[in-house]
């Protein structure tokens, strides 16, 4: 476990590297004299430092060898068993008015906030070694890339944060020496791993954030959804771009026609596995490459839309991870990652439900316990996760690095939707995807404590990660419509409907291709649809449905849409703007009407 984790000291050369900025010297200053650590360590993410920090993390149990043969230069972390996904109850946006935060976040009022976390941060570091992180989100060369620090006493957090951001004097020189520059400040303390004392808090008006009590991904590493997407969409909405829960894939045709799209989907339900999509065999010549996997920034040039990714790596979900879902995954995580919560095999690998090849006859499960098939429990936890770096993804888009950004064809939203929701729709415009986005809804995932398999409004994937009130977010989207002149469309998919056995209807993963090619092909005005009251649907022909074995009567199950179930969903799209109260912009009052309307109701 790691909060007992002593101070670690360093030979020469190793974590010394003070940035020259006075503001960030100043807060370290600050914080230091709160935490009172044994030391500190300024973080530089060369490979010396990163050998060292792998050694003492060895030595203190925080990671756990693996056999080197199978996972080269990959280890193990296991998390306190309290502490094992993102705590949505425990996370907070600190605006100076309830209002500013909005209905869908916890609000906490910003001055007793930072009493309460000063309090808890008082001598916290004593005995440990407080790591500085200096950070860059997004391209070297790109207008929207941002820099943070962030201050934490884990390990687990500096070596995660290697891997997930450009770190390191990258992020020195893009800060400079200007003490009134930009940059996010991020303090992080396990203190006694408690979920009793542990709040993920943010304070948007002094780009600050501080997380406590916790060790575990998106609650710790505070470049991704507390940097990237509640900070950032904050930023975004003020300084006129959008930061969303996105991937971004490029497609390209036998052609070298290329097309990128943004995806919105809630956690867990497929963003990383589409990213990485391989065309079936049916589609020859057709590649799909990633730009990101999570995180999209997207800011207008020439009337469009452009993005860029701003993490450097994935943290990637493993149970369902395997050669036949996802070989470009498999191909990413097996060398140089970082696994939390996965299984160990007799043999020192890694392993967790649904990777392929037969179970184990035994293995040490997530908590540490042996574990055979025989067992009630799961051998890796349902969130257990891969940490690797993007350079090992074989599909990885030439365009990565570009700080313009890439141009977005398409924007899509989707959930996990047992019923309702079709295959794939296209919106009739701008505002009515943005309706769609707004009113999207979802079955909660492993990805967050809590109940799994609840259905719950997740506007635009963003119900956890927006850093401000949901009403001004709708709006910026219509506000952002408004100005492109070349908007990308906007379509919603659902790659989870069930049939009435609770079978999936659909085989997804590779074979959302198809799905895919009559995106791009509606892009390039070229594919055909029926007009529905919900929006454009692809006929069973419009799709390219070639070499697929699927029954005739799942297809036009799956693309079908049930009057009545809209009609319910239409009552919960209402329940749920009377919920967020008056936030919400007439301009989506108004799409609902009209979708009401054509439903003729
Ligand atoms: P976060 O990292 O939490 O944001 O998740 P994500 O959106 O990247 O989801 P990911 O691609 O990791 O997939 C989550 C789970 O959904 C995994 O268990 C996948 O195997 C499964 N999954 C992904 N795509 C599909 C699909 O097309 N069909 C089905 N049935 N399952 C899928
Ligand atoms: C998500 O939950 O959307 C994730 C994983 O990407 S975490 O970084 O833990 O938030
Ligand atoms: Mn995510």
């Amino acid at each position: 476990m790691t909060n007992s984790a002593p101070a670690i000291f360093p030979p020469s050369g190793i974590g010394d590297a003070r940035p020259a900025n006075q503001a960030v010297l100043d807060w370290v200053d600050d914080i230091a004299t709160l935490t009172e650590p044994e030391n500190i360590f300024w973080c530089n993410g060369s490979d010396q430092e990163n050998d060292f920090l792998i050694a003492e993390s060895l030595k203190q149990n925080v990671l756990i060898k693996l056999n080197q043969k199978k996972v080269p230069r990959s280890y193990l972390h296991r998390s306190n068993p309290n502490d094992v996904a993102r705590v949505e109850q425990c996370t907070f946006v600190c605006t100076p008015t309830k209002e500013e935060a909005g209905p869908t976040n916890n609000w906490s009022e910003p001055g007793e906030t930072y009493a309460k976390l000063r309090g808890l941060l008082k001598g916290a570091m004593r005995g440990r070694t407080l790591f500085v992180i200096p950070y860059m989100m997004g391209p070297l060369d790109s207008t929207l890339t941002k820099v943070g620090f962030e201050i934490t006493d884990s390990k687990y957090v500096v070596l995660n944060m290697r891997i997930m951001t450009r770190m390191g004097e990258v992020a020195l020189k893009r800060l400079g020496n200007d003490p009134n520059s930009e940059w996010n400040r991020g303090v992080h303390s396990l203190l006694d791993v408690s979920p009793e004392r542990r709040f993920i808090c943010h304070f948007p008006q002094d780009n600050m954030i501080i997380s406590v009590g916790s060790g575990y991904g998106g609650n710790v590493l505070l470049s991704k959804k507390c940097l990237a997407l509640r900070i950032g969409s904050y930023l975004a909405r003020t300084q006129g771009w959008m930061a969303e829960h996105t991937l971004i894939l490029g497609v390209e045709s036998p052609e070298g026609r290329k097309h990128y799209v943004a995806a919105a989907f809630p956690s867990a339900c497929g963003k990383t596995n589409f990213a990485m999509l391989i065309p079936p065999a049916h589609f020859k010549g057709w590649k799909v490459m990633t730009i990101g996997d999570d995180i999209g920034w997207m800011q207008i040039r020439d009337g469009r839309l452009y993005a860029v990714n701003p993490e450097n790596g994935y943290f990637g979900v493993l149970p369902g991870t395997s050669y036949q879902s996802n070989p470009n995954a498999m191909k990413s995580i097996a060398h140089d990652t970082i696994y939390t919560n996965a299984a160990v095999t007799d043999d020192g690998d890694v392993w967790w439900e649904g990777k392929d090849g037969p179970r184990p006859a035994h293995a040490i499960d997530w908590r540490g316990n042996d574990w055979t098939p025989q067992s009630k429990e799961k051998a890796a936890h349902p969130n257990s996760r891969f940490t690797t770096p993007m350079r090992n993804n074989p599909a990885l888009d030439p365009e990565v690095d570009k700080g313009e950004g890439v141009p977005i064809s398409a924007i899509i939203f989707g959930g996990r939707r047992s019923d309702t929701v079709p295959l794939v729709y296209q919106a009739f415009d701008w505002n009515h995807g943005v309706y769609l986005g707004a009113t999207m809804a979802s079955e909660t995932t492993a990805a967050a404590t809590g109940a799994v398999g609840k259905v719950r409004r997740d506007p635009m994937a963003m119900l956890p990660f927006c850093g401000y009130n949901i009403g001004q977010y709708f709006q910026h989207w219509l506000d952002i419509g408004k100005r492109l002149t070349n908007p990308p469309l906007i379509f919603n998919v659902n790659w989870f409907r069930k049939g009435v056995k609770g079978q999936f209807l659909w085989p997804g993963f590779g074979e959302n291709m198809r799905v895919l090619k009559w995106i791009i092909d509606r892009c390039e005005r070229t594919g055909g649809a029926l007009k529905s009251p919900i929006g454009w649907l692809p006929s069973p022909h419009d799709l390219d449905l070639a070499e697929l074995d699927i029954d005739h009567k799942c297809v036009a199950e799956i693309l079908g849409i049930d009057h009545e179930e809209w009609q319910k969903e239409l009552l919960e799209t209402e329940k749920f703007f009377d919920s967020l109260g008056v936030v919400v912009p007439e301009e989506l009052l108004e799409q609902r009407k009209q979708l009401a309307v054509r439903f003729n109701l």
